[in-house]
């Protein structure tokens, strides 16, 4: 008798802690390909690509090394479809007395997990998900008896526990944060580096024309598939960016170009998600980087605070508040998603590129997401949910865990300012300044009103308004509110009738 180790799709690390205390010569590790998995959102076509050729990768270095892998492939015609029913064939096909699985990143599949125990009158033994800096009880501690959570002071424990970029009890450089030196626009003529191609293997091949011929229904195109599906790629990946990207990665963090979705971003979020690179390894490596002199502070510090800070906080917030959290709706946003999310046809040549970018590569980047389709949908008042479905499905990176958070909290301030002091919305303004997308745009990024009017500046001050009940009293936005009180009445409601009548006028 032996353990059956269960390791999900996100879990491709060989030092996860299902696999700890492993005894070849007993257990069996079981990976399965599940239509469950595949269909619970319609998945970008990239996104089941990377994830299915990632598990098969995994498996077969499991294997090499003399480990018994019980691998249910998507068309094995035996495949039940979910999780639960795989596990329970794998107990008929092996002489097992307990079940090893490390916690799962999504609420929804810890829950089916923790009836496998009942069902299968079976121990089931859920372990920790070490790969993280702070494990779920650690970040329950720190937000135990706060009232508001800031990411902030959060990281800046997590730096004093990591010591990365830290001098005895100091931050390096006296600052913990430097955030105000990431926010330039790129300069004309700026070259940003270009990006290695991982030529698909046999493996990705097939795996390529499984999706092609099983999800061709589903949003995005395979084209341009280009994510590591090993270790050994996203190692590789690492050390470009690290040479390439990291030392401007903090400068142009914020800023925007079309025709350029990657600026200097890591694109390392799928590998560090699947599991194919530790954010320790990444931090520490991004540190070295500093330390040699190859990169400035600003750069590795932001770059730092993103994994350190921002991806631990808003895992823990994720499952501090779930099942609750995702159902939430302070602003009462209630519309339909438009249809241009999944066509990307829009008169709006912001939004065009972004969903033309995530389209094509599964990708766009931070400022993409947030000030972009993020701000949008916040000020057109989207039902949370619904947005939150889009996101989930259309980035390589997407996992509940971290996706909620950033949709739900960051981008639509639908938990009411659990996450953020106050909401991410923005006019015309902030997009013309940091991109060189209003140039080409039929609207006109100048105009408050009219019909040529940049939809962002009228939503943006209709959103205000709309929503003056829940947001008025917050005093960052006192300023936006003050300049409100000096309209008069027939402005407002102009403002207001020009915003609804745009967004009654997008096909849902
Ligand atoms: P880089 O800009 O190079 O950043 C480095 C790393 O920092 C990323 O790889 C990522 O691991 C981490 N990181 C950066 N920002 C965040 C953040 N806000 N939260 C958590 N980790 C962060 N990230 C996901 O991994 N999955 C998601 O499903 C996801 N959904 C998002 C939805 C919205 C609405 C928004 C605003 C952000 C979302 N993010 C998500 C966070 C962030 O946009 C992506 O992590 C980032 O764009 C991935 O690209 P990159 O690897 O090039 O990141
Ligand atoms: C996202 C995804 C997809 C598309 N397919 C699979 C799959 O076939 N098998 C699997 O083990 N995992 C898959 N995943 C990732 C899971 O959804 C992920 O492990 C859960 O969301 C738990 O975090
Ligand atoms: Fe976007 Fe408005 Fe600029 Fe057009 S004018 S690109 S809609 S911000």
């Amino acid at each position: 008798m032996g353990a059956l180790r269960v390791i999900l799709g996100d879990q491709l690390s060989r030092d996860i802690a299902a696999l700890d205390g492993l005894d070849a010569a007993r257990d069996a590790v079981l990976m399965m390909e599940v239509a469950e998995e595949t269909a619970y959102v319609p998945h970008h076509k990239q996104k089941i690509a990377l994830i299915l050729s990632a598990m098969r990768h995994f498996a077969d270095d499991l294997r090499a090394e003399g480990i018994r892998v019980d691998y249910v492939a998507l068309d094995d015609p035996a495949n039940t479809g979910s999780f639960t029913a795989e596990v329970r064939r794998a107990l008929q096909r092996h002489r097992i007395d307990r079940i090893v699985v490390t916690e799962p990143g999504e609420w929804r599949v810890l829950a089916a997990l923790r009836d496998w125990a009942a069902l299968f009158d079976c121990p089931v033994e859920i372990r920790d998900d070490t790969r993280f800096f702070a494990s779920r009880a650690r970040f329950v501690r720190w937000a135990a008896g706060r009232k508001s959570f800031r990411m902030e002071y959060f990281y800046r424990e997590m730096r004093r526990e990591s010591g990365l970029l830290m001098q005895g009890d100091a931050p390096v450089g006296g600052q913990w944060n430097f955030d105000a030196q990431n926010r330039r626009r790129l300069p004309r003529g700026h070259i940003v580096p270009s990006r290695r191609r991982f030529s698909p293997d046999a493996i990705t091949a097939e795996v390529l024309a499984l999706v092609e011929r099983r999800f061709a229904g589903h949003f995005g195109s395979l084209a341009d598939f280009n994510w590591p599906v090993t270790r050994d790629q996203a190692q590789q990946a690492l050390e470009d960016f690290i040479t390439d990207a990291l030392p401007l990665f903090g400068d142009y963090q914020d800023a925007m170009r079309g025709g350029e979705p990657f600026m200097h971003h890591s694109l390392l979020a799928p590998s560090l998600n699947i599991g194919l690179l530790t954010p320790r390894e990444v931090c520490a490596r991004a540190e070295a980087a500093f330390r040699a002199g190859h990169a400035p502070l600003n750069a590795v510090e932001g770059f730092i605070r993103q994994i350190l800070g921002w991806r631990e906080y808003v895992r823990g917030l994720y499952w501090l508040r779930m099942p609750d959290y995702a159902a939430f709706n302070m602003l009462e946003a209630q519309r339909p998603l438009p249809a241009f999310y999944w066509s990307g046809e829009t008169p709006m040549a912001c939004l065009r590129h972004a969903i033309a970018d995530t389209h094509r590569h599964a990708y766009s980047h931070h400022i993409q997401r947030l000030m972009l389709t993020g701000n949008f949908a916040l000020l057109a008042g989207i039902r949370p949910q619904a947005v939150c479905d889009w996101y989930l499905a259309v980035y390589a990176d997407a996992f509940e865990w971290v996706e909620l958070p950033n949709t739900l909290g960051m981008a639509l301030f639908a938990d009411g300012g659990l996450l953020a002091s106050k909401p991410y919305a923005a006019s015309g303004a902030y997009i013309d300044r940091m991109s060189d997308f209003c140039g080409s745009c039929a609207y006109d990024v100048k105009q408050k009103s009219g019909p040529r009017a940049c939809p962002f500046n009228r939503l943006y001050w209709a959103f205000l308004i709309r929503n003056r009940r829940h947001l008025a009293g917050n005093p960052r936005l006192a300023m936006p509110y003050r300049q409100i009180a000096a309209m008069d009445a027939t402005r407002q409601s102009t403002l207001l009738r020009e915003a609804e009548d745009f967004l009654d006028g997008l096909e849902a």
